[in-house]
């Protein structure tokens, strides 16, 4: 059997925030490519447990296979099941690579996966272009649908795999599961024991993975945990129950990509440093292996100490990215961040103390900012807080998100139109932002100004040359710095 594994091109992308020309001002792949690691884990298992089946993968985006070139690859590899990787803002793109795919080899089976179908899975479930969507962790299920299809067995009862027709009995009805969002109100899939699945397999990685405030090209990604507990008010990270590796299994990976040559590990989880102990345990794993590696996570500041500071400089932490948001204790209490300003500025403090690389991310847009004046504010603590890099987005009203279901009670968002361009993806459909206070090119305007502002000032620049820690890292700067220029209107 023939299994072909893709992320699909990200030619129609939606734009997160546009200006009036449709384009917008670094978006998040201006920050670099990183491997797919939800598909390759669903690959791995498969490989794992059927290893007499022909696997092939392609990360169109990062292999920069375009539209074009899929006819040619498909009839080369004659598929006969398809699974294929998604986040909603890229459905235009998941549509038209399916469509190509049904055109070239009706034969195959098209499974959807990833974000797309748990954000919005009956209208994936709808879309005609699959034979099946798997909504929620991957692994198991899709490997239960390959076993089903050689077999030649219906595969309709695997948990959080769903057609048109068998999603239909759960629409309308009040499902819930404590380890999802509430918004999952459908049986999905899940992984219980971290432990058990197997690594993802980065030899099928053919890209080069880089990221702009990385230190070398030889970059891992890796997730330790699953799931973040907390209920941030415009995040829809699905999955709410917290799941750790044990630090053997976790060291076994990071070990084995240190053997394929790897040197720098960006760990992906929602929330890595849950407490000082985790990111203190993670160290004295690291000292005990001898290991020697740079590595950085994205955090949260309530959760960080100085002790594990410390620890984490002297066991090659050289960055942390935390999701700062807001700068005023009004705006974070209402996000329902579980924060403050002065532990934000306690943990970035911190990190300048042991010559830990700092990345704010921030939004602006958010409904408490009102007046310019609030916008200002916001950006002036940002200014002061003087983290290395600052990422500033305009606040997305994604689907799914208490923010999501104010701005429909205000009207802001029209009812059902995420729904409607889910059955049926267009490129000109617009992301919608908070334009209660300010228009989507006001906010342009201001995102535009917080980041001259921010990078434009002595201190950034002194901070940037003192901080340089490789050759890799000054030539990412100055592309960097120049992607910027370019940028800014
Ligand atoms: C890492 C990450 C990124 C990386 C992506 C790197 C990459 N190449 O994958 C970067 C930084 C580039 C990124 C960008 C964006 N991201 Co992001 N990101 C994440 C994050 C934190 C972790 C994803 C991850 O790797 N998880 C670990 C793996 C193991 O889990 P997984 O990806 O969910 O995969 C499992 C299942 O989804 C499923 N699965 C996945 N693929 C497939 C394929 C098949 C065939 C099957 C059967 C199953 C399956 O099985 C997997 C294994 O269990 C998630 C949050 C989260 N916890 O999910 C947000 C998240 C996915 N991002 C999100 C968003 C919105 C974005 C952005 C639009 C920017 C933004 N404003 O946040 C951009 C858009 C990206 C794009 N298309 O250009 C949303 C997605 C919402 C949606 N409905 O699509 C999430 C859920 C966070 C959130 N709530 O805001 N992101
Ligand atoms: S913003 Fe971060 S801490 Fe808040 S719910 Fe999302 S992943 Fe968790």
């Amino acid at each position: 059997m023939n299994i072909l594994f893709l992320n699909p091109p990200d030619e129609h992308k939606l734009c997160e925030s546009p200006n009036e020309e449709g384009e917008g001002v670094l978006e998040s792949d201006d920050f670099g490519y990183f491997p797919p690691l939800g598909i390759l884990y669903v690959l791995s298992y498969l490989e794992e447990k059927m290893p007499d089946v022909n696997i092939y993968f392609h990360d169109c985006v990062a292999e920069k296979i375009s539209h074009k070139e899929i006819p040619a690859l498909v009839e080369k590899i004659k598929p006969d099941v398809v699974g294929i990787t998604s986040f909603t803002i890229s459905l235009v793109d998941i549509v038209k690579l399916a469509n190509t795919i049904r055109k070239v080899h009706p034969q195959a089976h098209l499974c959807l996966g990833g974000h797309h179908p748990i954000a919005f899975p009956v209208q994936a479930a709808q879309l005609k272009e699959f034979d099946s969507v798997i909504v929620g962790e991957g692994e198991k299920a899709f490997y239960e649908l390959v076993k089903s299809i050689r077999e030649g067995r219906s595969f309709e009862e695997i948990e959080g795999l769903y057609t048109n027709e068998s999603i239909k009995k759960w629409i309308g009805k009040d499902f819930k599961d404590k380890r999802f969002l509430t918004h999952v109100n459908i049986p999905a899939a899940y992984m219980d024991e971290l432990d058990k699945i197997p690594f993802p397999n980065r030899n099928h990685l053919k890209a080069e993975y880089h990221s702009v405030v990385g230190y070398s090209k030889k970059m891992a990604t890796i997730i330790t945990t699953r799931g973040c507990p907390y209920l941030c008010t415009f995040c829809d990270v699905p999955y709410k129950k917290y799941r750790t590796r044990s630090m053997d299994n976790l060291f076994e990976e990071i070990e084995q990509c240190l053997e394929q040559g790897f040197e720098e590990f960006h760990f992906y989880d929602d929330l890595f440093n849950i407490t000082p102990r985790k990111v203190i345990e993670f160290c004295d794993e690291v000292e005990k292996r001898n290991l020697n590696f740079k590595w950085d996570f994205r955090g949260r500041v309530n959760a960080v100490n100085e002790e594990s500071i410390r620890r984490a400089k002297q066991a090659g932490c050289r960055q942390i990215s935390f999701g700062v948001e807001t700068g005023t204790d009004e705006g974070l209490k209402i996000l329902k961040k579980g924060t403050n300003t002065k532990k934000v500025k306690e943990a970035f403090d911190l990190c300048r103390k042991y010559k830990i690389r700092t990345i704010a991310d921030y939004i602006i847009g958010f409904p408490f900012e009102k007046t310019e004046e609030d916008i200002k504010q916001n950006i002036d603590f940002l200014v002061n807080l003087n983290p290395d890099f600052a990422q500033i987005a305009i606040l997305m009203v994604l689907p799914n998100t208490p923010l999501y279901f104010e701005a429909l009670q205000k009207g802001l968002v029209k009812n059902n139109e995420w729904e409607e361009f889910c059955l049926n993806p267009t490129e000109d459909f617009k992301i919608t932002h908070w334009e209660e206070h300010f228009t989507l090119e006001e906010l342009r305007n201001f995102q535009d100004q917080a980041y001259r502002r921010f990078y434009f000032r002595p201190k950034n620049f002194i901070n940037q040359i003192k901080n340089i820690d490789s050759f890799y890292d000054f030539k990412t700067k100055v592309s960097g710095l120049f992607k910027l220029i370019q940028g800014l209107t």
